[in-house]
Formats: structure tokens, sequence, C-alpha cells
């Protein structure tokens, strides 16, 4: 049996990192690409030339020209520009929306059968695009943000407890925006919600407050620390394991940003809510019950979602 191609679209910080995962395991061949020719060939032989000592057999190439991803079983996409001090994930609407129809294109004529994960931000607007833009169908394009606003949330929450990150479940909804919501009644440690710890005087309400909003905010505090982008490492690792779950067929039950078709409620927009994933692509959204001031939240969230839709659709009629 050959192996699985994933390809990697944008070889930049993000792009690199996938590439050292990816290979680290052992996922498939792997092809960076990326308009800055030299670039991903570079990448592609300096993980390479690790792959000995670290103990994986992978094949690592470079392209500048699409062609280069041709029958991709699986397409990352981080192509665009990061964000900089003092931007908002809105603020690269624009450039990013003109990328991203260059980036479809590719996708629509090389790799029409790959399960695709968006990264490019503002994310719940890019990975809507995409899909229109390459016409994949809604279950194989998802956008990677719920799994890193998770494990933001996940790490915050376990250094609080002090307990094990493998120990704490915890899950954030809506969009990848600062409004986003990362939920508290679902968040367990060893299957204990975070409501009886606080119970149990394991935490307060207060501190838990303030985590969910580092949580919100965790993006923009690694801006502000980096000074010259956004993260990486977190929202590779993140995008990594929806890419494993696809290829193995494990059905992990994963936070993304998902097409809905009526579920919370929402029609014909990519919003961030549990989902399995598996061999299909996004095999079933998890419709799980939200409280009143949980659904408020997750509304507000949506609508910004969808305003930025809308700013997209008037920037460029093609999205219209
Ligand atoms: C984040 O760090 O949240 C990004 O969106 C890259």
């Amino acid at each position: 049996m050959s192996r699985r191609k994933i390809a990697l679209i944008g070889a930049g910080n993000i792009g690199g990192t996938l590439a050292h995962l990816a290979g680290l395991k052992e996922l498939g061949d792997i092809v960076l690409f990326d308009i800055v020719d030299g670039v991903p060939q570079g990448k592609a032989l300096d993980i390479a030339q690790s792959s000995p000592v670290a103990g994986f057999d992978a094949k690592l190439t470079g392209g500048s020209d699409y062609s280069a991803i041709e029958g991709a079983d699986v397409v990352i996409v981080t192509a665009g520009v990061p964000r900089q001090p003092g931007m908002s994930r809105d603020d690269l609407l624009s450039v990013n929306l003109g990328v991203i129809a260059k980036v479809g294109a590719g996708i629509k004529r090389y790799a029409p059968n790959a399960f695709v994960i968006c990264i490019t931000n503002p994310l719940d607007v890019m990975v809507w695009a995409l899909q229109k833009a390459s016409g994949l169908p809604t279950q194989r394009i998802v956008g990677m943000a719920g799994m890193l606003d998770s494990s933001r949330f996940r790490y915050f929450l376990a250094e609080e407890l002090n307990v094990s990150v493998e120990d704490v479940s915890a899950f954030v909804l809506g969009g990848h925006g600062d409004d986003m919501v990362p939920s508290v009644r679902y968040s367990t440690v060893a299957g204990v919600p975070l409501p009886d710890l606080v119970a149990m005087g394991w935490t307060t309400q207060a501190r838990i407050d303030a985590i969910v909003e580092r949580t919100r905010k965790g993006g923009g505090e690694i801006v502000g620390l980096l000074k010259t982008g956004s993260a990486y490492y977190a929202p590779a690792t993140a995008a990594i394991a929806m890419a494993e779950s696809y290829l193995k067929d494990k059905r992990r039950v994963m936070p993304c940003a998902a097409y809905l078709t009526g579920q919370y409620g929402v029609n014909g927009l990519y919003v961030g809510v549990p989902v399995v994933i598996g061999a299909n692509g996004v095999e079933r959204v998890m419709e799980i019950k939200l409280d009143a001031a949980e659904r408020a939240m997750f509304q507000k969230s949506v609508a910004s979602v969808r305003t930025l839709l809308e700013a997209a659709k008037a920037l460029d009629p093609a999205f219209a």
C-alpha cells in the first residue's frame, strides 16, 4: 500500500511545523507548497534531513506550482498573512480572501478528493470562502480553530487545577474570535464537571471566569508576545490531530468550524461546534443542549461571523 499524501498550502511557520509533525507521526508523504519559491523546498529538505535521526519514513518535497498537490488525500491551508500586534483576525479579511480564492481554485483542479482543513484567518469566513472557491462537499472542508481554542482552555484549566492536561476535557464553541464560547458546563476533569470542582473548592468561579476570558484572547496573547506574527505550534498540532482522525478513521469528537445546515439554529455558515471526524470527513455534528446564557453567547458569536461573511461578499462579488 502506498503512503497517503498530505499537502500543506503555505510554508510559513505553521506550514513548516505541520510538515514536521506529519513526518514525526508518519501520516504519509508530505508536500509543502508556497508561492515564495525556495522556502517550501528548503523546509522540506531540512525536515527530510531530520528523519534518519528522528526515525520516520516520509518523502518530503516542496513546490511553487499547484500541480505539486496533485492527488493529495489531505490538504491543510495556512496561506495568507498572519495578524500583527494591534490587529484583529478580522483585519485580515480583504487580503486573505484573495489568497483563498486562488487556493480554492488550486484544490479544485488538483486535489478534488481531499479532506481539507483551513487554518487561515479570519477562520470561519475563510473556510466558507474556501468551500465556495473549491466546490468540494461541505463535509470535506473544515476549519481548525475549536481544537486550538479548546487546547488553550484545557491547558489553562490543568494549570489552575494542578492536574494533567490529559485528564482535562473541554471545548469551545462559536466563531474563532474574541466572543468565542468556552463551555464551562461541559468541561470536565476525569469526567467531573467544572461546576462540581468549584463546589468542591478546587477553584473559584472568579478564577474560571478569568480563564474563560484568557482563552478568548489566547491568540492575541501570543501575537502580543511574538510581535512578529501569530501562534504556530498549537495551531499546527491541532490541525494534525484532525488530519490524523480523518486518515485513520478514528472518529474523534473534535470542536471544528463545520458547515451547519440548521443545527444550533444556524444555516449556511461555518461555525465552531463539536463534530465527529472520520474517513468520510465531518461525519456528524454533535448538537449539545445550551442553557439560556450559553445560547445568547453562541448567538452573539455567530452574529459576528455572519457580519464578517457579509463584508466578504461585498468585497468580492464572486463570493456573493
Ligand atoms: C490563533 O493563534 O488563535 C490563530 O488564529 C492563529
